[in-house]
């Protein structure tokens, strides 16, 4: 065991004033440009007030670390020490700081910590002109609640001091044991923890089997954390060819990129599938590693179709084929996934959107699968959303089935109906614009109740609330919906994740039953609740923006 000198506990007084009033309130961790970050004292009182919050500080041990963009290792050198200052006992991290969020929700579960420091800004660009993040997961592997955010922010308003030890900072070049202060910290290879729970999850040896036979697999790390899970994991240990993995090195700065894995932003990726049609399967994860995009041969799979498929295959994956308990969705999310609860007969819960609304569903093992239309599934193997077990789970499929991506879609559709599916981003909008839009269009839903809406009826309309079922607490203003017979939808929300200016998210949903043509294109599909969206809300006269940034 190497140790670090002589520490001393010292108390810095700052004079920064109400740091974080800019902060939305309600979003989990904080977000913010890496400049706003580098700000003396910003990351320090923003952690401080972590400390002064989290349970079981003292003598606890914590798991940190982060998805290796700009400031990550500086912010775990500076959360080491005040770690440190604040009495905890032990802190896991791993080598050069690179920890996908999945990857540390299982490390606070199997290491019994207090909880868990991620850094990360997830999807957001990197870099010293990128953003940073903390986000903050509690004992369970999950994002805090609420509650937890709030009183942060509320600690953080009347915040003079923080704790933090005078001593030098620990390599993270290699795997070890080291002191800082009286804490020990255990830097380990993030990798391996979450290789083996992925192996009590799923048939390797059938996943082998299929890799090993000639099917054409393309991976795109987006130069963002996934990559070393990755490169070990399909490449070293279930045998994908070299170079299946691509931007398979974190980076700072993504390359560049924008690491929100999209038909938009891994473009590259999707013309290799769309366009050249080289591969069988081709998928992508985000920045922190928790999102994942499927395609296959000429075929993009919609998240929320995902969703589906993976609860109508579950009986195929070993950890599920004793059924399942129940499935949840975010509130936004196609309905798709309903269609398939309703056919095997299990429960199916509707949330609002944000991982940390299926904690209470998942801990009480009233869900075994849950997902968002925003390119995330997940299961009660850990308690976030987790991108490369997504992947696993689509190859699981694939080699039990033995067909392509899209013969399973057209399966799936055939059975249970096609749920018509796309989402609208508006992105860098004016923030008092899209107040002006949202309000005016939160006034409007009252009157439209029984009106004809692109030639449908509106069966109900309003703004989401969600009362938990688990611990009873009630989220309200969680997204307008309109509500139309047959089961279509449009839904309209504000995003909390932007860093520039407010997004604008539209979604749009029609369902057809199995007999009806289920090969259009959506956009198509979806032509007339668009239309009619755009002009009920007066988005292009609102926002001055002809067409969205971003469509799935
Ligand atoms: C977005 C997605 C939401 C997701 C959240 C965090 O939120 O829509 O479904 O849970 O990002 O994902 P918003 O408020 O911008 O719509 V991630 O990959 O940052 O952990
Ligand atoms: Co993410």
């Amino acid at each position: 065991m190497s140790s670090s000198k002589k520490s001393d506990s010292t108390l810095k007084t700052i004079r920064i004033s109400d740091p974080f009033t800019d902060q939305k309130p309600g979003t989990s961790g904080l977000r913010k440009s890496s400049k706003h970050f580098e700000q003396l004292h910003y990351l320090e009182s923003f952690v401080e007030a972590i400390f002064q919050t989290l349970q079981g500080v003292k003598g606890g041990t914590l798991v940190l670390g982060g998805d290796g963009r700009y400031g990550n290792e500086r912010a775990i050198d500076v959360i080491l020490k005040m770690g440190s200052a604040h009495g905890l006992k032990n802190v896991i991290t791993t080598t050069k700081g690179i920890l996908s969020t999945p990857a540390a929700s299982n490390l606070i579960r199997s290491r019994k910590a207090i909880g868990g420091i991620i850094l990360s800004a997830s999807h957001n660009p990197g870099g010293l002109n990128g953003d940073f993040g903390i986000k903050v997961n509690g004992s369970n592997g999950g994002p805090t609640p609420e509650s937890f955010t709030n009183a942060v922010y509320e600690y953080s308003k009347n915040l003079t001091k923080y704790k933090i030890i005078d001593t030098p900072s620990i390599p993270l070049s290699d795997t070890g044991h080291f002191s800082v202060g009286d804490m020990t910290v255990e830097v380990i290879d993030g990798v391996e923890d979450y290789l083996s729970l992925m192996e009590r999850i799923f048939d390797f040896d059938q996943i082998q089997n299929l890799l090993r036979n000639n099917f054409g697999i393309v991976f795109d790390a987006m130069h963002a954390v996934t990559g070393p899970y990755a490169k070990k994991l399909l490449e070293e240990v279930l045998g994908s060819p070299k170079g299946s993995v691509r931007n398979a090195v974190p980076l700072q700065d993504f390359g560049g990129g924008h690491p929100d894995p999209n038909l938009t932003y891994a473009s590259e990726l999707a013309e290799l599938l769309l366009i050249d049609k080289n591969y069988d399967f081709g998928a992508a994860c985000d920045g922190d590693g928790d999102r994942n995009m499927i395609l296959g041969k000429g075929c993009f799979v919609n998240p929320s179709d995902s969703l589906a498929v993976l609860t109508a295959n579950a009986g195929l994956v070993p950890a599920y084929a004793n059924g399942l308990t129940g499935v949840a969705r975010s509130m936004p999310t196609s309905a798709a996934v309903d269609v398939v609860a309703r056919q095997l007969g299990i429960d199916c819960f509707e949330t609002p959107t944000g991982w940390k609304f299926f904690g209470n569903l998942l801990d009480a093992n009233r869900i075994s699968i849950c997902g968002e239309e925003s390119f995330g599934t997940g299961s009660n193997h850990i308690r976030e959303k987790d991108g490369l077990w997504a992947v696993l789970f689509w190859l699981q499929i694939l080699a039990e089935r033995r067909c392509s991506v899209k013969e399973i879609m057209q399966e799936h559709w055939q059975r249970f109906g096609r749920n018509y599916y796309s989402r609208h981003d508006y992105e860098a909008i004016d923030i008092d614009k899209a107040n002006t839009l949202y309000n005016r269009l939160e006034r409007l839903l009252p009157s439209l109740n029984g009106q004809q809406f692109a030639g449908q009826r509106v069966t109900f309309a309003d703004n989401f609330r969600y009362d938990d079922p688990i611990d009873g607490s009630t989220t309200e203003k969680q997204g307008l919906r309109i509500l139309l017979e047959s089961n279509s939808r449009v839904i309209v929300r504000l995003s909390g994740t932007g860093t520039q200016g407010a997004t604008l998210r539209i979604y749009l949903e029609r369902y057809v039953p199995p007999n009806e043509n289920l090969n259009h294109d959506p956009q198509q599909a979806l032509s007339d609740l668009i239309s009619e969206i755009n002009s009920l809300a007066e988005v292009q006269r609102i926002t001055g923006m002809n067409t969205p940034t971003v469509i799935t």
